[in-house]
């Protein structure tokens, strides 16, 4: 198996954050270099043709994208530990929680810096500053719900760490970089506290 990844690029990093947790080390990885619009290359879109990372090509030549579903295939072939849920009651609530981080927090994040960093022009045609900066200002109402939420918990969801942490930690480094975003600096010492507890972890930093 081939698994697309590109240098610094956060959807890609919840797939190699979630297989370092399972000490998966068997697959290949394979750069792919957004900026120089190699995503965009015949290759590249006859296999992923809303060329983006993440990417898997498994042994017969299937291609699996979009980062949940990745995970889902790699969770079924590398079972322990578990990180999506056991049993239909805790695959909804891990289901729930990681959904919840992808679509109201890491989309606003993403939102916010491609429609406002002068260095993802290229990725984002066209860019539209004031949807940027408003997708910004939601970054932080939606934080406030999770710092909320991490005073009473030590993790997101369960009683232990799943695919929901993974998401979260992504979304919260993505926007540390451009956006510049620290929950401390915002007031929000329990999420800064969550945040600084799970970037200690080993995969963090696979
Ligand atoms: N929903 C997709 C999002 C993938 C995505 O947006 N990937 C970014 C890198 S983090 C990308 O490939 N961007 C290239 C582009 O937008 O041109 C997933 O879960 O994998």
């Amino acid at each position: 198996m081939k698994l697309y990844v590109a240098t610094r690029a956060p959807n890609p990093r919840r797939v190699t954050m979630f297989m370092a947790e399972k000490g998966i080390h068997d697959i290949e990885s394979v750069n792919v270099d957004l900026h120089s619009g190699e995503h965009r290359s015949d290759a590249f879109m006859a296999m992923r043709p809303f060329a983006k990372v993440p990417a898997l090509q498994l042994g017969d030549g299937r291609v699996l994208s979009e980062a949940r579903a990745i995970c889902v295939y790699l969770e079924g072939l590398y079972p322990t530990p578990n990180l999506m849920g056991a049993g239909g009651t805790e695959r909804a609530f891990i289901e729930m929680a990681d959904r919840q981080d992808d679509l109201y927090l890491f989309a606003s994040v993403a939102n916010c810096i491609r429609h406002t960093h002068p260095g993802l022009a290229e990725l984002e045609v066209r860019q539209f500053a004031d949807f940027g900066a408003a997708q910004g200002d939601r970054v932080l109402g939606v934080a406030r719900h999770f710092d909320v939420l991490l005073a009473s918990r030590k993790f997101v969801t369960m009683e232990r760490f799943t695919i929901a942490g993974i998401t979260l930690l992504c979304a919260l480094d993505f926007a540390k970089g451009p956006m510049k975003f620290r929950p401390a600096e915002q007031g929000l010492q329990h999420m800064q506290a969550w945040r600084d507890r799970i970037a200690a972890r080993p995969s963090a930093s696979a």
